[in-house]
């Protein structure tokens, strides 16, 4: 075993187009959250960092939803989701966000050093483009129907039917979300990452190296990797993101799956001006928790990144946990299902622990779980009423009645 001096613990960064729910704490924020309090206890020198992603389509999408800039709607959700996590007692050194300057300057940095030593291949592709809008379409900007389970409201990325990653062109009948009509293919150029030459070295860091990793982080970096990995676009058609740092790309941002997690560097950054000490020194365990839609980012296209740089560590672990369910059904922002962190503040006011604990003993950590009410009330009345509030009476009385209300040392 390898001996480390710190450790630096991440945790996801929430997509500023909504508030966090349950689902996010349990998975996420309350793990972590103990690993760095138990560290902390145990005297370790800890730094514990997060923060709200604030790029991306499903941000656009919500502003143009509402009327709103993308700037109008980050600032608004990164503003609740800090006071929630806040108010649920979520220790984190910093919470930061990704429309920050200095995460704009970090992530352009990173991306023009790579671009710099060649690591980027440059293509020339043809992408969906609404004529009557007069734009690219971002994936999450076309529906169709999915080729898998022929659902027919499939994003370009991905079915939420079936599941299935997808390319927008596979879709079925694919049409723009902002005029509603069928785009059309139009040359734009972009960078890629070109996964496939990692592939050697992912393969031995990660299955070689990492099998101690959870089964569900391990088996999907396997099927990744065994499925062959292909260049992955690192720049989008948007304007709504980090710009693209280099001649000739105006008009388009670092793909948000390609700055997010350098948002993490940005927060430390932030945080101290030691902040090199947690990202470059080996010394530094690195440790990103996460939910399992993400572990392809956190396990191999950020570590590539990394490693392409070539003067950072890589994540010691990456602990990823399954999803949590709401009274049997999946937690949905669009479909309004969940409980919201900053609504049950309101209705629970000052009982947040209790909380904590129910999702805490009922951890997605293996396979996915179910919060039911029902559940959250006896663990609330047997378990934390009856059982703890219980063994805590009776060491009070006992104290008082045979100790004079002072606990004894302890005798070897
Ligand atoms: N915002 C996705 C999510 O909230 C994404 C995580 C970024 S971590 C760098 O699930
Ligand atoms: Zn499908």
């Amino acid at each position: 075993m390898k001996n480390f001096k710190r450790t630096l613990i991440t945790s996801a960064l929430p997509y500023a187009n909504g508030p966090v729910h349950i689902g996010h704490l349990s998975g996420v924020y309350v793990p972590a959250d103990i690993y760095a309090r138990y560290l902390r206890l145990k005297g370790e020198e800890v730094a514990f960092i997060g923060g709200s992603d604030e790029h991306g389509v499903p941000i656009t999408l919500k502003a143009k939803k509402e009327g709103i800039t993308p700037q109008d709607v980050v600032d608004k959700y990164h503003c609740i989701i800090k006071d929630s996590f806040e108010k649920f007692g979520i220790s984190f050194d910093i919470y930061s966000r990704t429309s920050a300057k200095i995460h704009h300057d970090t992530a352009s940095e990173i991306f023009k050093t790579l671009y710099d030593k060649g690591a980027f291949i440059e293509q020339t592709s043809e992408q969906f483009y609404d004529e009557e809008a007069n734009q690219f379409l971002a994936d999450r900007y076309i529906t169709g129907t999915c080729p898998k389970c022929h659902y027919e409201k499939a994003y370009g990325d991905q079915c939420e039917s079936c599941g299935s990653t997808l390319n927008a062109t596979d879709l079925i009948d694919p049409k723009s979300v902002l005029s509603g009509n069928k785009p059309v293919m139009k040359a734009t150029k972009h960078w890629f990452l070109p996964l496939d030459q990692y592939e050697p070295w992912l393969r031995e860091w990660i299955l070689e190296g990492h099998k101690e990793w959870k089964p569900n982080v391990y088996g999907q970096c396997k099927s990744w990797i065994d499925g062959g990995l292909n260049p992955r676009a690192v720049t989008r058609d948007l304007d709504w993101g980090v710009p693209v740092p280099i001649e000739g790309a105006e008009g388009k941002v670092l793909y948000v799956w390609f700055d997010a997690p350098i948002g993490y560097i940005s927060a430390t950054k932030e945080w101290t001006p030691e902040w090199e000490k947690w990202w470059k020194d080996p010394e530094t365990k690195l440790i990103h928790f996460i939910g399992k839609d993400n572990i392809v980012f956190h396990c191999i296209i950020f570590p590539t990144i990394l490693k392409a740089e070539g003067s950072y560590i890589l994540p010691e672990n990456v602990p990823a946990n399954e999803f949590l369910n709401l009274e049997g059904d999946k937690i949905s922002t669009s479909r309004n299902w969940a409980v919201w962190l900053h609504e049950y503040l309101l209705e629970f006011p000052g009982r947040q622990d209790v909380l904590r604990y129910t999702l805490c003993s009922n951890a997605p950590e293996t396979k996915d779980n179910d919060f039911t009410w029902k559940d959250f009330q006896t663990r609330n009345n047997s378990e934390l009423v009856a059982i703890f509030g219980n063994f805590i009476n009776r060491t009070l009385v006992l104290t008082n009645n045979y100790f004079k209300g002072i606990v004894p040392e302890i005798k070897n």
